[in-house]
């Protein structure tokens, strides 16, 4: 498509907009302030570079076996390098422990800012933030799926210093790039098989968590938050930190609770979670995932789960209160087309919903004209949003519709066959 020729459909989609009341000029100047988190673990299928071959374990599975992964963070530097070139706007980088470079073995308690300096030097050259994720998972201390909820004592010690020393780094980034990291703990505890006490691991769960929040550190430079889930493989039955746990615990110490859109019923999305908890809680952290049949964190797509997360964001008016972090390990396709679909997904979903004329939709609805509410609805969804993007795509200097593939497909010949 010419340039002329985005800037046309753009210009009538502005029109049928502005019918409505909603300046799309002004949704392009929000859109452009969001700034999504990146997982860096989609571009080595969780493996990390703590040590070469490390397994992956701890009731999560990347599969599939597409060629080219990144094999060292050099290599996962330059993947996401091609990735961010492809998203309209300025994005966060999202880094798990296990990413590391320290030239040796480094037990996960004595991890330390300086081996993430390579990081931050980056994230600082291309201004990314960053956030941050201890890794209790994929490791002896974890083989038997607990951590900090761990019935031996020196086990969650082991797990309580790990979360310190991932605090400490979050606020190191946090300091040096002159924006918070936030700094999320997910661990796998749970059981397989119906457990006989589902008390005393959320009560030990209590404790470490306590020990862990125990230094408060400047909100300036670290926010902290925890994730939890219903069900992982091999803690099909129980799981320590379930969304209640979690809930009261991050109203009661005041932090942020992680809301995953894989880690529920099938049935059951995030998005109805939005509204209540942003009531009581000042700020969330979110995994935007795509569970198929169970959490299998596939590539977020285009579908109603996402557009409702969108909508409940902007509706709530809480584009900063909600950080956005995606997560997904999907090993089957080239991984930079994975990050860049799901995010520029992520980013579409949120440009619908701030191109909704809700002014409009709530009168409908406080005059209890739900006929009309339901029409406009059902009209919104073949708006031409797609032309708004494009054009914002064509602004921002990054590729417009699938001309992005040209530049993954490029990369691909070029860079993988090296590794
Ligand atoms: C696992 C959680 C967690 C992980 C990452 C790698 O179920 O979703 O967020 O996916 O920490
Ligand atoms: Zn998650």
């Amino acid at each position: 498509m010419t340039e002329s020729k985005i800037e046309q459909s753009y210009n009538l989609a502005k029109e049928r907009y502005a019918a409505l009341g909603v300046d799309v000029g002004q949704v392009l100047s929000a859109l452009e302030k969001v700034s999504i988190s990146l997982h860096c673990w989609q571009g080595d299928d969780v493996g990390g570079f703590e040590n070469p071959g490390g397994e992956l374990g701890g009731g999560i599975a990347a599969t599939g076996n597409y060629p080219g992964k990144a094999r060292n963070a050099e290599e996962l530097r330059k993947d996401l390098d091609v990735v961010y070139s492809l998203l309209p706007g300025s994005h966060r980088l999202n880094l798990h422990a296990i990413y590391l470079e320290a030239g040796k073995k480094v037990e996960r308690n004595e991890i330390e800012p300086r081996h993430f300096s390579a990081w931050k030097d980056w994230a600082k050259t291309n201004k990314h933030g960053v956030d941050f994720n201890p890794t209790c998972f994929s490791h002896p201390k974890a083989a038997d799926g607990f951590t900090l909820a761990h019935h031996d004592g020196s086990v969650r010690q082991f797990w309580v210093e790990h979360c310190i020393a991932s605090r400490k780094i979050g606020e190191y980034f946090g300091k040096e790039l002159g924006t918070p990291a936030v700094t999320n703990i997910w661990i796998p505890d749970g059981y397989k098989d119906t457990p006989a006490d589902r008390q005393s691991p959320r009560r030990l769960l209590l404790e470490s968590l306590d020990k862990v929040l125990a230094e408060k550190i400047d909100p300036r430079y670290n926010l902290d938050a925890v994730e939890p889930k219903l069900f992982g493989i091999g803690s099909e039955s129980y799981v320590v930190g379930s969304m209640e746990f979690y809930t009261a615990y991050a109203l009661s110490r005041k932090i942020l609770l992680t809301l995953d859109a894989g880690h529920f019923h099938p049935t059951e999305t995030i998005a109805d979670k939005i509204s209540s908890l942003l009531i009581y809680l000042d700020q969330l952290l979110l995994h935007v995932s795509r569970g198929v049949r169970w959490d299998s964190d596939h590539v977020v797509t285009y579908n109603d789960d996402l557009q409702a997360i969108a909508q409940e964001i902007v509706r709530n008016k809480a584009l900063e209160k909600v950080h956005i972090g995606l997560d997904y390990f999907d090993a089957s396709i080239n991984r930079v087309a994975a990050w860049t679909i799901g995010s520029r997904n992520t980013l579409r979903a949120l440009l619908s919903a701030l191109l909704e004329p809700q002014a409009m939709l709530r009168k409908c609805e406080t005059e209890g004209d739900f006929s009309s509410r339901l029409a406009l609805q059902e009209e919104l969804k073949t708006f031409p949003v797609g032309a708004v993007w494009d054009y914002y795509c064509m602004k921002q200097n990054v590729p417009v519709g699938l001309d992005f593939m040209n530049v993954i497909k490029d990369y691909e010949k070029k860079e993988l066959p090296k590794r």
